[in-house]
């Protein structure tokens, strides 16, 4: 049976197209509006950080958090939108300057997992089990000043802890090898899977792959989600493109490379992402000069192309990849694939 594809994003990509150079330039929109939108334009779920579900998280109480995320899950239920992950943000406080879990210092380590505890205490309330953690800060900016084998050993302990808070949690690791550390620890899926063996129980920590973050770590986003789908370990996706290795672009789907992204849905197909409800999240920014009319074609428009690459991808003539394989005819297979995606 082919897989009917659940979509969603996140409120913070609907950005108002600030850059390290230069202010905002379109008005911020509150978050009735954002949620008012995703349900109009047809998407199933909203991904959240904390901080996205409950406001200035740190300076509220307990009882105050879990009274506005009720808040929260009562205004998703009324649109009929799921929450697809909650993930605790750890690179804004100022109690995560020199990283989060692997901070040097012990406060601000005891600091980042209470908060992650409390981000549990949120996926509980918004009725889904998927912690994502991108691990932004977790990484150094010179590698004299941490050390790797320990940074792990604290991750491990970190994750361990979130485990053992509740049963029933998965942790989902978004890896990426740059930004804004010089160099991060989990910057691979493979590392990312690696670090799951060592935790307390391996199989609730899964992987989440971002291909724009692939693509930075000089590699091929298909063969990512081909290698996490091999060890049943997708648990989330972000697709989006980038133009080579610089600053994190979050560009639409396919934007940059069309091949890249025919060869990301085929492996998607090939190895059913989606059929245990996992969805297809869009991890995309509006350009800094899209008008705020325009606010959420590069939404739109990625998951236009995806669906366009799945006929694609289903429509592929495997028969005749397969002869020009056995008869190592690379050559004619490449046109093949080519004149595929150009269309009649
Ligand atoms: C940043 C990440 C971030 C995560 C969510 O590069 O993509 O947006 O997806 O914390
Ligand atoms: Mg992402």
């Amino acid at each position: 049976m082919p897989t009917t594809y659940k979509f969603c994003f996140g409120p913070w990509n609907i950005s108002e197209g600030q850059d390290p150079y230069g202010p905002t330039t379109r008005p911020a929109q509150n978050f009735d509006w954002k949620l008012k939108a995703l349900k109009k334009h047809g998407y199933d779920a909203m991904m959240f950080h904390d901080d996205d579900a409950v406001p200035d998280i740190d300076g509220k109480s307990d009882a105050q958090i879990r009274k506005e995320c009720k808040e929260l899950k009562k205004k998703l239920d009324d649109h009929g939108i799921a929450a697809e992950m909650v993930a605790p943000r750890l690179w804004f406080s100022p109690r995560t300057i020199d990283g989060a879990y692997t901070s040097n210092s012990a406060a601000d380590r005891h600091y980042a997992i209470e908060r992650s505890l409390r981000c549990i205490d949120l996926a509980h309330i918004l009725d889904t089990d998927l912690i994502v953690l991108w691990l932004a800060r977790e990484g150094t900016y010179l590698r004299e000043a941490k050390n790797a084998s320990r940074s792990v050993d604290l991750l491990v302990q970190a994750f361990d802890k979130m485990l053992s808070y509740d049963k029933k949690i998965r942790l989902s690791i978004e890896p990426k090898p740059n930004e804004p550390m010089d160099h991060a620890y989990v910057p691979t899926i493979g590392h990312a899977l690696a670090i799951a063996q060592l935790t307390i129980d391996s199989k609730r920590v899964g992987c989440l792959i971002e291909s724009a973050h692939a693509i930075l770590a000089g590699l091929d986003p298909a063969d990512e989600i081909d290698f996490a789908m091999t060890f049943k370990k997708l648990w989330s996706l972000h697709l989006n493109d980038q133009n080579g290795m610089k600053f994190d672009q979050d560009k639409p789907f396919g934007s940059t490379n069309l091949r890249s992204a025919f060869n990301q849905v085929r492996v998607l197909e090939r190895t059913g992402y989606g059929k245990h409800g996992e969805y297809v999240c869009f991890d995309v920014h509006p350009f800094r000069t899209t008008r705020p009319e325009h606010w959420l074609n590069h939404l739109d428009n990625s998951r236009k192309t995806f669906l366009k690459l799945v006929k694609k991808a289903r429509t592929f003539n495997d028969k005749a990849a397969q002869k020009l394989i056995a008869d190592r005819n690379y050559q004619d297979l490449d046109q093949m694939v080519i004149e595929h995606l150009l269309g009649k």
